[in-house]
């Protein structure tokens, strides 16, 4: 049996009761076995064994009271997965669905991700089972200073830097910053996507969602193609797939469909983002209230989004939101590319199908990296202490992004995988960690 296959059956083995990390690794493990079996250097140092156990896993009470006076217990996480290239850097994800699974895949995936960008950042992540939705301002702080009582002796500008993810966004930032400056008397740089007026970086908030489709153009460029002039469905309506939208419309495309956990909605002459940003950023409500704004859009709760007919598939909600039955349609439909905003929104069999059939496929450790890459500009900019503007912040993320497709390219080129992104963007990241990890020896 193969190294490669030896090492996850000792994962899977150890690891059966977590579905998405399996999924992760199995994927990751997969597709590098090329270029493991080629050095055995990999072998002797253990790497496959190492790169897949997290340096440490942090799992903490998170008690907070509530408007009614009742106190609540959630469960807080802290996946500290890999520090070879960089302080531990990742997202704070806060969804009733999070679990250890959960957070360790993210971790995971994180770790390539972040050696993607080629800036200093190791591979973590964190989160926890409080669900933000529905809650008072007064009951998020309670719960985030709650969370940051706890998770501020694991972390710091050197040594781990959380930032947002799906529920956590300016407001959290915000309170776990003041909980964590409070207790420390530290003011640095432990968080990335912080407000404006204490250190966070411009063009943060837009990063990943402009990086992908900075890394869509970057892809159908080298195919002659672009993105102007096409039909675009993204799926979602937070953080990634608000900027993912408004980024493809200032290219030219035509968003038609955006979505939340309940519904979706289709706009034949094109997504107003204004609305999205009002019912959204600032009234924190659902989609369905779209149609009040644009009375020609239709609102469904049944079907999939992936039925509206596309050229380029942006999934930018939430993993295996993209089934195989979605990417047959899609197919059907004509679709061209399909490129992640969210973190394995699409399922293995579903990425088999897509890229068999000849369509673009980009995964998200390589498409959604402009949002870490972008914190790793906030954490530079913190330690000089200086801003840089808009324009120059957003000029690095598309050379971040374009270099990253490049190393996927370079990668593609010297194995012969033709498109295969996936393979192209796993060794890429793997290669980089596991000549650090070597370095640094057996630890
Ligand atoms: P937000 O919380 O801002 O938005 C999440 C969106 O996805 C919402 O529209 C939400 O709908 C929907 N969604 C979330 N969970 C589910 C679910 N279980 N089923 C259906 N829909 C769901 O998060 P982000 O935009 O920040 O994150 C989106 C994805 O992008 C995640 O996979 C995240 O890990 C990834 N990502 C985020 C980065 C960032 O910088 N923020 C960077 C790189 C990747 P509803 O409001 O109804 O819950
Ligand atoms: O998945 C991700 O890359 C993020 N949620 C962003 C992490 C970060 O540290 O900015």
């Amino acid at each position: 049996m193969s190294y490669v296959k030896e090492v996850y059956q000792s994962i899977a083995a150890k690891n059966s009761h977590e579905p998405e990390f399996l999924q992760a690794v199995e994927e990751v493990l997969a597709t590098i076995e090329p270029a493991v079996e080629k050095d055995p250097i990999y072998r002797q140092n253990a790497i496959l064994e190492r790169i897949t156990e997290p340096d440490r896993m942090i799992m903490f009470r998170v008690p907070w009271v509530d408007d009614k006076g009742n106190i609540q217990v959630n469960r807080g996480y802290r996946v500290q997965f890999n520090n070879a290239i960089g302080p531990y850097k990742g997202g704070i994800r806060l969804h009733p669905s999070v679990n250890l699974s959960i957070i360790k895949f993210l971790g995971f995936e994180q770790i390539f991700k972040n050696a993607l960008t080629g800036l200093p950042i190791g591979g973590g992540k964190g989160g926890s089972d409080f669900d933000p939705k529905g809650k008072s301002d007064r009951e998020v702080m309670a719960f985030c200073q709650s969370f940051m009582t706890e998770l501020y002796r694991h972390i710091g500008a050197d040594v781990d830097v959380p930032a947002g993810d799906i529920g956590t966004g300016a407001r959290e930032i915000g309170y776990m910053y003041g909980q964590y400056k409070r207790i420390t008397s530290l003011y640095e740089g432990v968080l990335t996507g912080k407000g404006l007026t204490y250190g966070g970086s411009l063009a943060r908030k837009e990063a990943t969602g402009f990086g992908l489709v900075y890394m869509t153009e970057e892809m159908l460029k080298s195919k002659g193609n672009t993105i102007a002039g096409k039909t675009v469905v993204v799926s979602g309506s937070g953080n990634v797939a608000t900027y993912a939208c408004e980024k493809a419309q200032q290219l030219g495309a035509k968003v038609v469909a955006m979505s939340d956990s309940n519904g979706w909605v289709f706009d034949k002459d094109g997504i107003d983002i204004a609305a999205i940003k009002q019912i959204k950023e600032v009234e924190r409500k659902r989609i369905s209230e779209y149609v009040n704004y644009r009375p020609q859009a239709e609102y469904h709760t049944d079907g999939r989004i992936w039925d509206v007919p596309c050229d380029v598939a942006l999934p930018c909600a939430t993993q295996n939101e993209l089934h195989l039955s979605d990417a047959e349609t899609l197919i059907k439909n004509g679709v061209m590319a399909v490129c992640e905003g969210a973190n394995m929104p699409s399922t293995p069999d579903a990425i088999h199908k897509l890229q068999s059939s000849g369509i673009f496929f980009v995964p998200g450790k390589a498409a959604n990296a402009g949002g870490v890459a972008v914190s790793a500009l906030e954490m530079s900019q913190n330690s000089m202490r200086l801003s840089w503007t808009f324009d120059e912040v957003d000029q690095r993320l598309k050379g971040i992004m374009a270099g990253i497709f490049g190393q996927l390219k370079g990668v593609c080129d010297e194995f012969g995988f033709g498109d295969n992104y996936v393979a192209g963007a796993n060794i890429a990241g793997f290669k980089k960690v596991a000549t650090s990890m070597i370095a640094h020896g057996a630890v």
